[in-house]
């Protein structure tokens, strides 16, 4: 089909040697026939600036992946790979230069970040397995991300995922220079974050009965009526963001609200508009019970909730959710009825919007800014706020056109709960088709943007919903090698992309996936369009 067609990217120059089994691509790179030879006797020479725990998992890394133990130096030497900042002579943000000869390495980064991703770059030269020494070819590449924002989103409520599996996927995140980490902590089926005001979030919201839940064929252990819950103490949500940021990863939280709230509900049943009982949700879906807009109690719990969350994620965006929310209760409700009157709205659309802006006046009281999916445009938008495109581009496109920052991620382009593949007999999903060549066709700017408007795009993310991946090796298969795809529209240029090449790359990473111990989907040797 159409894969000839596809432009030759600009970023291997012509003439250049061998491509580099790198990803994201990066914006230039030349290869020469030289090669450095990385072994126990090479040194790191950490430069000016350069904190000594900074080429701390690099060492681990080279060490897991080779047995080669490389010892730090304060001197500069031959035979060495040197870690310098410099951010003349690397001028873009997160950017960095690798120049590798016969006798040394060179890395400058114009800031730590960039430091960080040119050891990443250099990571993914050496081919894993166990080696007295290995030989990193001769280049010399410039790069620098395409978007500052270049993320991954993961549904923990549906199912939830070791803390140490977690770690794992981070280091994965940034080794393909994914920066930011959407943590999606609360839905109907279950609240996963440790509020210490509200026991009752731990002791009930967490859990649900399994008995109804999923796919018979998926999943036959689930059928037993079991309890099925849990969620991350504030301890070890405070371990994921100091992991995460020391690999430059930005973790947003994400408590969902008015909607996917039934969990909540549960535990504190007063806080919806019928007064409940309410039962953890036992199957996917969006459901009725709501968050009632009319009762001041739901912002006292809600602002309280989120005063914990600003206090253990340190600078994100706090990412309130605002998808997927049914307005039949509100119809029926006296007290939001009353809300809608009093405030002078005009429908339950308008007291949506007004639900948001409070919590969004909140957020900006703690020097905070909001997050939304694209539904919080509905009823009017709450300033500052950024929104996240999801139900097409339609919502992004918008909110740009308004002058507020955009996160494109579309479902239909480069959610990964979706089919990777058409085959009959592939493990279940949420439906949808987004294989591996789809992803990497999205192009996050819409062309209908100005070129100023296209500035309030901040980048894409590929979002992970859980209904369907009841445990880490489904997870795995469903999230690589898809978000590599991603990692490259979110960080090469435009002009780079080059499927073929992509797919030769794709390929030569499989290896190093299953060093970091991550099983991937074999996604790239399907026929998918
Ligand atoms: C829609 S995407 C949802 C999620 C589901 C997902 C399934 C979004 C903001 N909401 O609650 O898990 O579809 O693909």
């Amino acid at each position: 089909c159409c894969l000839g067609l596809v432009r030759v990217g600009g970023a291997q120059p012509a003439g250049s040697g061998a491509v580099l089994p790198l990803i994201p691509q990066p914006v230039q790179v030349s290869t020469t026939k030289q090669h450095f030879t990385l072994s126990n006797q090479t040194t790191l020479h950490l430069g000016q600036g350069i904190a000594p725990g900074k080429a701390a998992f690099f060492q681990q890394y080279v060490r897991k992946v080779s047995g080669i133990s490389l010892k730090t130096a304060k001197q500069a030497t031959n035979n060495a790979i040197h870690l310098r900042l410099d951010s003349l002579a690397v001028p873009q943000k997160e950017g960095y230069k690798l120049v590798i000869d016969q006798k040394q390495v060179t890395l400058t980064g114009h800031d730590e970040a960039g430091v960080f991703y040119g050891l990443q770059t250099l990571s993914q030269l050496i081919s894993p397995g166990p080696a007295a020494s290995v030989q990193l070819p001769g280049c010399a590449i410039s790069d620098y991300p395409r978007f500052a924002y270049r993320g991954m989103h993961l549904d923990v409520s549906r199912h939830m995922f070791p803390v140490g599996t977690l770690k794992k996927w981070l280091d994965v995140l940034a080794f393909y220079k994914i920066n930011t980490f959407h943590w999606h902590l609360t839905d109907d089926q279950g609240w996963r974050i440790e509020i210490k005001k509200y026991p009752r979030l731990q002791s009930v919201a967490a859990y649900r009965n399994e008995t109804l839940i999923g796919h018979k064929r998926e999943l036959p252990h689930r059928f037993d009526g079991q309890r099925y819950g849990g969620y991350y103490t504030q301890e070890e949500v405070k371990d994921i963001v100091r992991y995460a940021t020391e690999r430059h990863i930005t973790v947003i939280p994400e408590i969902e609200m008015p909607g996917h709230a039934l969990a909540a509900l549960t535990a504190y049943p007063e806080l919806g508009c019928t007064g409940g009982p309410y039962q953890t949700a036992t199957f996917w879906g969006v459901f009725d019970d709501v968050y009632c807009a009319g009762n001041d109690a739901t912002f006292t719990f809600l602002t309280g909730v989120l005063d914990e969350v600003v206090g253990l994620f340190p600078k994100s965006y706090i990412h309130i959710g605002g998808d997927e929310c049914p307005k039949t209760r509100w119809q029926a409700c006296p007290k939001c009825q009353k809300r809608i009157k009093d405030e002078h709205l005009r429908d339950e659309r308008e007291l949506q919007s007004y639900f948001i802006r409070r919590i969004s006046q909140h957020l900006a009281s703690k020097n905070r800014q909001l997050m939304g999916w694209d539904e919080i445009l509905e009823g009017g938008l709450a300033a500052g706020a950024t929104v996240m495109s999801w139900t097409g581009e339609q919502g992004g496109i918008e909110a740009a056109k308004l002058g507020h920052h955009v996160v494109m991620t579309p479902e239909k382009q480069v959610y990964l709960d979706y089919y990777q593949s058409l085959y009959p007999t592939d493990s279940l999903a949420a439906g949808g088709y987004t294989p591996l060549s789809k992803i990497y066709r999205y192009e996050p700017v819409p062309a209908v943007l100005t070129p100023a408007q296209a500035r309030y795009v901040l980048g894409v993310q590929a979002n992970v919903w859980s209904e369907y991946l009841p445990n880490v090796s489904k997870a795995e298969y469903m999230m690589f090698p898809r978000v590599l795809a991603l990692a490259e529209i979110a960080w090469s240029p435009k002009a780079a992309r080059n499927y073929t090449s992509f797919l030769t790359r794709t390929r030569a990473q499989n290896q190093r996936l299953q060093a970091m111990h991550v099983a991937p989907a074999r996604s790239y040797d399907w026929i998918t369009d």
